[in-house]
């Protein structure tokens, strides 16, 4: 949710007063800063010099287009990965002729708005292979490659809008499956019979191509899956169908849709599917078994989470202050969805998301309480008072929180991370505009210690966990060299045709294997360019004046660009890497000779 959104709020939070009447706000817990509580606190969050942080924590950058990567316990900021936004630095060149450019354009506009960062698991845990991120802005989903951190797949997704939530089917990665937020008609038409609908997609994770979508009542919001592969849940808080705000809070509940994976793969079998834009779409009132299942959930739910055991499926109650429990094993067994409810228990006021520490307790984000709640699952199932085990202040109106591992089976239970929407007073001012804050909990411990907070760019909305002990090692370390890669001393221009020229160029400490490229006014030059360097981080550019071009090159990468020398005179190319005590003097010279002569 944006700022933006914020007077919907105001109008949220007087039906959560009205619907938390029986709610007993619980005092929370006061933090008493000392000096040395503040060195205790900053002491754990201290990484020295040279020393790695124990986590990476992907943060989506929101309306800033991509992935930002932290370090926690430290929350320094490591990088950027450009997605849908791209940032010449990391060789994602705004560039036509460059792999980067095709791959962005192909797809779509070159920005996105990202929301939900999803890992690849096998066996119900992190394999540190793949990161999925969604783009609700233009509805598509990109796969990063976390041995280089880089995007390698865009993909637009047929039948939807607003790709929202998106999960990882656990535990082996069978689909990713992704939301459409936004109803349209689908199947076309159906806008004249004044219903639109939703569906959720259930894409190839390689290709990201939808083996097939499920068309779903009202909307879908956030999802999650169970554990054994079987069900895909999502939110759904317009079951009303509503085209106004005002209408899209009318019914006292809203609803969880679960999807039996098994049955929708049989029904595709069975060919109980109707082809949408090349998409296979099941219309779940039209399988001979069931496959789609609704369990009432108050109102406007937002958070969708699955317990690391897989027992429970969470629907986070936005409008209302509960967080309703689902006992998954029981969904297809009960005569009423309802009996499958296992739980209901009050939180506070505003609860978006929860998440889990793997020792039996869920947490839950408040936003507008500005709180972090933790709950105890059993307790509150069997309706013991003292269910609820803590609360802290965050700054300010939290949004998402998770916590370390927990979309795993193997949560280690060790740091939160509370995503709030607003930070207020709580950094430098600069302009009417804050940074977004994220403020770092540590759970080790019965009660909640808030640890520190660091600041971002606009805006992660979610954040997702990994053991700096399960990627470090899988991180390359160079790139392996390609067969098209320039060999070194094998810098040359070949003219190809009257108006046309191959440039193949190497670069290393400190020049390029060219130093002029003598070209026609007009012509169309290829330059392949590789970075011959054996050893990590040392990276160099090549960036050409006038002409908007600066690729970014890896050790042992090799990139392409393809341009029309329409400028001439003189137009020198430079490494924008700063690489060597001789870097300013790596440069060279595309000489244009103009057409005229
Ligand atoms: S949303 S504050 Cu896009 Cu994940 Cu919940
Ligand atoms: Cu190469 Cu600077
Ligand atoms: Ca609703």
């Amino acid at each position: 949710m944006s700022k933006r959104t914020s007077r919907y709020w105001i109008l949220g939070a007087g039906i959560v007063a009205i619907l938390a009447l029986a709610y007993a706000c619980q005092t929370p817990s006061q933090t008493v800063q000392t000096a040395a509580g503040t060195a205790d606190l900053a002491s754990r969050v201290y990484v020295p010099i040279g020393e790695w942080d124990k986590y990476y924590a992907f943060l989506s950058g929101g309306q800033s287009g991509g992935v930002f990567v932290y370090g926690l316990p430290s929350g320094r900021f490591i990088r950027n990965i450009p997605v849908y936004e791209p940032r010449a630095a990391y060789g994602y060149a705004n560039v036509p002729g460059t792999e980067t450019y095709e791959m962005l354009h192909a797809s779509g506009p070159t920005w996105g708005d990202t929301h939900h960062p999803i890992l690849s698991e096998t066996g119900g845990d992190y394999d540190g292979k793949w990161l999925w991120i969604n783009d609700k802005a233009n509805s598509r989903i990109a796969r990063i490659d976390l041995s280089k951190f880089e995007t390698v797949a865009i993909a637009k997704i047929p039948n939807l809008q607003a790709t929202h939530g998106i999960a990882v089917i656990s535990p082996d990665t069978s689909y990713i499956i992704a939301n459409g937020e936004f109803e349209v008609e689908v199947p076309p038409g159906r806008v004249d019979e004044g219903s639109y609908g939703a569906v959720m997609a259930f894409l190839d994770p390689m290709s990201l191509e939808p083996r097939f979508e499920v068309l779903m009542p009202g909307n879908n919001d956030i999802n999650d899956s169970s554990k054994d592969g079987r069900w895909a849940f999502t939110t759904i808080y317009n079951l009303e169908g509503g085209l106004t705000v005002e209408a899209m809070i009318q019914r006292e509940e809203d609803a969880i849709g679960a999807i039996d994976i098994h049955a929708a793969e049989a029904a595709l079998e069975r060919g109980e599917f109707t082809m949408v834009n090349g998409v296979k779409l099941i219309d779940p009132n039209r399988t001979t078994q069931q496959v789609l299942y609704m369990i009432p959930v108050p109102k406007n739910p937002h958070g969708c989470d699955v317990t690391p055991d897989g027992k429970y499926v969470m629907g986070t109650g936005k409008l209302s202050p509960t967080v309703t429990i689902i006992d998954i094993s029981q969904i297809d067994k009960v005569e009423n969805t309802r009996d499958a409810i296992a739980g209901q228990p009050d939180v506070g006021l505003g609860p978006l998301h929860t998440t889990f520490d793997g020792r039996g307790n869920a947490y839950t984000s408040l936003f507008v309480d500005s709180q972090l709640v933790k709950w105890n699952i059993e307790k509150a199932i069997a309706g013991d008072p003292t269910y609820i085990v803590d609360r802290v202040d965050v700054h300010y109106n939290v949004g998402h929180t998770q916590a370390t591992l927990a979309e795993t089976m193997h949560p280690t239970g060790e740091y939160l991370l509370a995503l709030n929407k607003l930070s207020k007073d709580q950094y430098l001012p600069v302009g009417p505009t804050m940074p977004e804050a994220q403020e770092l909990i540590d759970i080790s411990g019965e009660k909640m210690t808030v640890l520190a907070s660091f600041p971002s760019e606009p805006e992660p909305h979610d954040a997702v966990f990994m053991l700096a002990s399960d990627l470090a090692p899988r991180v390359i370390q160079t790139e392996e060299l390609t067969p098209d890669a320039v060999a070194e001393g094998a810098s040359r221009i070949e003219r190809v045709g009257p108006n046309e020229v191959n440039v193949y160029m190497t670069a290393i400490r400190s020049k390029y294997g060219l130093n002029e490229v003598r070209v026609k006014q007009g012509d169309k030059v290829n330059l392949r360019i590789t970075n011959v360097e054996t050893i990590r981080d040392m990276s160099h550019g090549w960036a050409l004046e006038d002409y908007g071009i600066n690729l970014a090159l890896d050790p042992g990468q090799t990139r392409e660009v393809t341009f029309i020398a329409d400028k001439p005179g003189t137009h020198w190319y430079y490494c924008t890497w700063f690489c060597s005590a001789l870097h300013l003097e790596m440069r060279g010279r595309l000489l244009v000779e103009a057409a005229d002569g």
